[in-house]
């Protein structure tokens, strides 16, 4: 059937002829669609008689087949050169400089809490954590605060409503609740800083509801205040990245620590500013003391046996007076005209050796 052999080679050399995937279709459509050549010749069958048919029949069919398999191959390499030519074009180039992005800062409460904890790290201290949600026990009665103290009063703390048993959970009021589930958990030696939220009912220039702490604690047999002293010493040079640091006890009282002390480093106010180091003034960066060995009892240890230093600072007041922030309230007001000046550039990580501050 000649008429059948021109159709075929007509249809596969439309079919090799497509040189794009939308020639290719118009080819299909010119062979296999509803108007097409192929289809027009299946048409013709109709008025053959049914032994023509059925011959016919087969070899349209097989014609068919065989321009149907010829679209499929030519579509498949079309697809592979069309994909080709795309991943050529839109090729990444690695070596192009970044677009600038708005990058974040890290906040100044963050970034000292880091550079303080790197510090005490490489001293040997080892990070302890607690719960935000303290009870009684943990935060006052454990810590030999008696229960007439001002800062258990409904008005100095955040109480949570009255269980059954008549007992409130509270937001704790200093981490020191972390040392005493450390002492309960553990036995001496120990040597651990707690940093965290802190919570008190006061608002006004200088105290805001929330705020951090940053206390050490060590217990040993033979635990003494040059040990304390020596300790912040050390804390206070590296910190503020001054050779020299005068460190003054000023005798002090708290329920917790016998003998008790504030503890004052030396600086100088010439010309209005301040400068950390050798100078004529002294200025509070925190509180100190022996552990009460009130306290060593309720944590099941023998103030005969055992003793040792805590200490305590807020990271605000740090956080003020090494980078000159003069209000402690922009710390939590969230405006980020504030975090860009005052933040710090995020993966600019404080270490010792690489330097704390950049
Ligand atoms: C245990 C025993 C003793 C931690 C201490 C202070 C003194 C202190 C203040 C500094 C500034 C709180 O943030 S602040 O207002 N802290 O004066 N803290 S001794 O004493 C402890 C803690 C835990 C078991």
């Amino acid at each position: 059937m000649d008429q059948l052999d021109n159709i075929r080679a007509e249809a596969l050399a439309q079919v090799a002829q497509a040189q794009s995937l939308e020639a290719l279709e118009a080819a299909r459509v010119a062979t296999l669609g509803k108007k097409g050549s192929v289809s027009a010749l299946m048409a013709s069958l109709g008025k053959m008689s049914p032994d023509e048919r059925k011959t016919a029949g087969a070899q349209l069919n097989a014609v068919k087949d065989q321009v149907a398999e010829a679209i499929a191959t030519a579509k498949a390499a079309l697809e592979a050169k069309a994909l080709e030519e795309k991943l050529a074009r839109e090729r990444v180039d690695v070596t192009l400089p970044v677009r600038p992005e708005s990058q974040g800062r890290i906040h100044p409460i963050a970034q000292v809490m880091d550079e303080m904890v790197a510090i005490f790290a490489q001293m040997g201290f080892e990070v302890a954590e607690g719960p935000d949600i303290e009870d009684d026990f943990h935060n006052f009665t454990a810590l030999n605060i008696p229960a007439e103290h001002p800062a258990r009063q409904m008005h100095d703390t955040f109480y949570f409503g009255e269980k059954d048993d008549g007992s409130r959970h509270l937001l704790r009021t200093h981490t020191s609740p972390v040392q005493i589930r450390t002492m309960l958990a553990n036995k001496p030696p120990i040597r651990i800083i707690a940093p965290g939220r802190t919570y008190r009912c006061d608002s006004d220039m200088t105290h805001t509801p929330m705020f951090h702490q940053i206390e050490g604690l060590v217990i040993d047999k033979t635990t003494h205040m040059g040990h304390l002293k020596g300790t912040l010493m050390e804390f206070v040079t590296t910190f503020f990245e001054v050779d020299e640091v005068p460190v003054r006890f000023r005798p002090s009282f708290f329920p917790f620590t016998e003998p008790s002390a504030e503890v004052d480093i030396g600086c100088s106010r010439e010309g209005g500013e301040l400068r950390i180091g050798k100078g004529a003034s002294w200025l509070e960066i925190g509180g100190s003391g022996m552990v009460h060995p009130n306290v060593l009892r309720a944590c099941g240890l023998d103030p005969d046996e055992y003793q040792g230093f805590a200490f305590g600072m807020g990271v605000e007041r740090m956080a003020m007076l090494k980078y000159g922030i003069p209000d402690l309230r922009t710390f939590f007001d969230s405006d980020l005209r504030w975090l860009k000046h005052y933040g710090f550039v995020p993966l600019d990580v404080p270490t010792l050796s690489g330097g704390l501050t950049r």
